[in-house]
Formats: C-alpha cells, sequence, structure tokens
C-alpha cells in the first residue's frame, strides 16, 4: 500500500465524466422532439403524480443525507486513525441497531404509502366524468389511430383536446401490447390485445405535449411517438368542425398528378381520404395529412423534405414499418407531396391556431440524403428546421 491508487481513479473518472458528457449533448442536441418534462404538468392528474414524485424525493433526500453523513464520519474517522492496527469493536448482533434500521424505513415507507393511495384514488378510483369528450385509441405496429366518439373523427397519432374539459380514451391494441404514455398529462397505461383500458385526464392549458409508445411492442418501438394537442374550446369547436369537412380538391398540376398517384401506386389500398375512399384501419387516415404536426407516428415534423424522405426511403426512416417501400422515384415522390399538402383541415390553420407547435417550418426542395439502415435514428429523420 506504498501508493493509494486515489489520483488515478480521479484521472480515470474525470476523462469518464467528460467523455460521458459530450456524449450526452451531442446526442440530445440532434433530438427531433424535445424531451417532455415530467414534472411541468399540463393536467391536474399529471400535477397529483409530480406532487407525489417531490414528496418520495424529499424524503429520499433526508434519508441520503443522513447515509452521507455517517459515511462520511466513518471515512474521516477511518483515515485519522489508520495507523492503530488493532481489529475495531465487533458489533454483530446488536439488538437496537437491527431493531432501528428495520423500524424506521417501515415507519418511513408508512407515511408514504398514504399520500400513494390517496393519488392512486384520485387517478383510478374515479370513473370519467360525463361530459368527457369519447376517443378510441387503437394501438397498432406501429403508430396510434385515434376516432372520436360522437363526430366520428378519425385522425392519426395526435390527440386534439379542448383545454378544461375531460377526454376519455378507450384504449385497445390491434396486435402486440403498446403503453399509451403522454407523461405530462397522465400516467402510462397498457393497450392489451383482447382487453379494453381507458384512461382520462382533462389538459388544463394549452399546448402540444409529447408522449411516447412505453412497452416494447417491436422494431420501431421507440419511433411508435404522439401528441396531445390542447386547444382553446374555441379553436377545438373551429378544429373539429373542419375535421368533419373533406379536404378542397387540388388545383396545380403537381398536385393533380400526385392524387391520380396516390391511386395508381395503391396508396388507397392502405390509407383513406375523406371523399376519395373510406377508411379500412390498415394505415393512418390520410382526410387531413397537409394538416398534421407530424408524419409517421410523431418521429418526423411534417415538412416537405420530410414527407419527400418518408415516401421514398419508408423502411430506412422506420424499421420494421408496416407502410412497404414502394420504390418511388423522386418526381413521383414531390408530386404525391404536393397532393397530400393539399390535404388540409378547410378553414383551419394549425400553425396560426398554436403557433409554436413543430409543423411545417422551412422546408427545403433539396433531394435529402440517402438514409443508412445503421444510421442513428437523428441522423435519420434529421431535423430540417
Ligand atoms: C400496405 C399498406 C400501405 C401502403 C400501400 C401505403 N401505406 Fe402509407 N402507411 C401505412 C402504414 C401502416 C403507415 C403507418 C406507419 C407508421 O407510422 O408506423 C403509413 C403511414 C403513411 C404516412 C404517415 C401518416 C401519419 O399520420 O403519420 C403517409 C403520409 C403515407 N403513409 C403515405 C402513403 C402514400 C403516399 C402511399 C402510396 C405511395 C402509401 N402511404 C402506401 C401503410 C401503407
Ligand atoms: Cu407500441
Amino acid at each position: 500500500m506504498n501508493h493509494p491508487p486515489h489520483a488515478k481513479f480521479l484521472q480515470v473518472l474525470a476523462v469518464c465524466l467528460l467523455v460521458g458528457g459530450a456524449l450526452a449533448s451531442g446526442h440530445s442536441a440532434a433530438l427531433t422532439v424535445p424531451t417532455p418534462n415530467i414534472l411541468d404538468t399540463a393536467s391536474p392528474n399529471a400535477a397529483e403524480v409530480s406532487k407525489l414524485f417531490w414528496l418520495v424525493m424529499g424524503f429520499s433526500i433526508f434519508v441520503m443525507a443522513i447515509v452521507v453523513a455517517f459515511m462520511v464520519a466513518g471515512i474521516v474517522g477511518g483515515i485519522r486513525d489508520r495507523n492503530h492496527d488493532e481489529e475495531p469493536p465487533q458489533t454483530h448482533g446488536n439488538l437496537k441497531l437491527e431493531l432501528a434500521w428495520t423500524i424506521i424505513p417501515m415507519v418511513i415507507l408508512a407515511i408514504l404509502l398514504i399520500p400513494t393511495l390517496r393519488a392512486i384514488f384520485i387517478l383510478d378510483g374515479f370513473a370519467a366524468p360525463e361530459n368527457a369528450i369519447e376517443v378510441n385509441v387503437v394501438g397498432r405496429q406501429f403508430w396510434w389511430e385515434m376516432t372520436y366518439r360522437d363526430s366520428g373523427v378519425i385522425t392519426a397519432n395526435e390527440v386534439v383536446a379542448p383545454v378544461g374539459t375531460p377526454v376519455k380514451l378507450n384504449l385497445a391494441s390491434a396486435d402486440t401490447m403498446h403503453s399509451f404514455w403522454i407523461p405530462q398529462v397522465a400516467g402510462k397505461t397498457d393497450l392489451i390485445p383482447g382487453n379494453q383500458r381507458t384512461l382520462w385526464f382533462t389538459p388544463d392549458r394549452e399546448g402540444v405535449f409529447y408522449g411516447q409508445c412505453a412497452e416494447i411492442c417491436g422494431d420501431s418501438h421507440a419511433n411508435m411517438r404522439l401528441r396531445l394537442v390542447a386547444l382553446s374550446p374555441e379553436k377545438y369547436e373551429t378544429w373539429l368542425a373542419a375535421a368533419q369537412q373533406p379536404a378542397k380538391p387540388p388545383q396545380a398540376e403537381l398536385a393533380v398528378a400526385g392524387s391520380q398517384l396516390f391511386i395508381d401506386k395503391g396508396c388507397v389500398n392502405c390509407h383513406a381520404v375523406q371523399g376519395v375512399n373510406t377508411y379500412n384501419r390498415t394505415g393512418p387516415d390520410l382526410s387531413h395529412i397537409g394538416s398534421r404536426t407530424s408524419i409517421a407516428a410523431g418521429i418526423l415534423p411534417n415538412t416537405r423534405e420530410n414527407m419527400i424522405r418518408w415516401l421514398r426511403y419508408t423502411d430506412t426512416v422506420k424499421p420494421g414499418v408496416a407502410m412497404p417501400n414502394l420504390g418511388l422515384s423522386q418526381e413521383e415522390a414531390e408530386s404525391l407531396t404536393a397532393y397530400l399538402e393539399t390535404l388540409t383541415l378547410p378553414g383551419f390553420d394549425i400553425e396560426r391556431a398554436f403557433g409554436d407547435a413543430p409543423t411545417k417550418a422551412a422546408s427545403t426542395q433539396a433531394a435529402p440524403p440517402t438514409p443508412q439502415p445503421n444510421d442513428t435514428l437523428e441522423k435519420r429523420v434529421e431535423n430540417p428546421r
């Protein structure tokens, strides 16, 4: 023990921290979608969970402070005492100590049980209020289908809801297990094949709140994202009325050609557009895709460049996707995109209604680079903004 290993250890630690920090920051800088902050809540249900989090956190910090204090005292004492070679006093079988470290944690956990049970009853114990807007949500590999019970409006990957009114979601799965999770409004609820679960919450402010499938469900599990778009009641009414109207037929030559390709290339076999064909649940309803904030289940902002990339490189952008790569040329993808861009909600501008939604921001016409299968997701879906 002539060379204490401290110096070496500290060096290694410093290098690890530096490299780790660099990797972590480089990684998050490239992410397309902001990471939702669980503690920045947007519904009373989520606020209840976050209150509980802070309470448990408070207790944990308190316990940790005590443990660390004892540990530091032990280390300091040990260092001071290091010239003494004799064995320390043995305390094996100390009844008082053992009782103390059994009873104190039991008491702490018993105290924490009270607010936990209270939160569970608040969140799960009550049926959704009568005036709730009911939406059927079906999880599919790897996207979400939303059908509004009363109006029959069908959409995908985005729940649009008014602030101040409860939203009740009936959750089901068409294939394997998924889990519905929009952290800022509610906890996770699993979607189980052959079983219907419900989840409800009341958005308490306007905003776009990001969510994610929270149950591993296949190759693109991590690419199965979703959004809650919470609008003021007036904007919501406008949205709901618009969503029941078909989009205006295309006028420009390129878009008209695209609408023909939409039929010729077989897109209509899987996708429905109001006024063109009926919905058959194979692929997302595209009636108002031009007004959606995202494509491919929340992984790409809905820009022209991203749409072309998606149509041409579907399976590289989203591994395991149920939409085949149809081998479209750049020209075909451009004219299909021109058509899809015309499929907007009549009389409703999501960008005006919701200024900071990451929607069709600046988009360029430049041909995107071909994504490679082993690119990182960030690289595959690079945000053109
Ligand atoms: C075999 C069925 C099938 C065919 C054919 C097909 N798609 Fe798809 N499409 C899907 C599925 C399934 C998804 C959902 C993929 C996902 O996000 O996991 C999808 C997603 C999309 C999306 C994104 C929708 C959203 O809300 O995120 C667009 C746009 C789209 N397809 C356009 C097309 C066009 C244009 C064609 C024809 C060139 C086409 N699709 C052909 C099945 C199909
Ligand atoms: Cu899933």
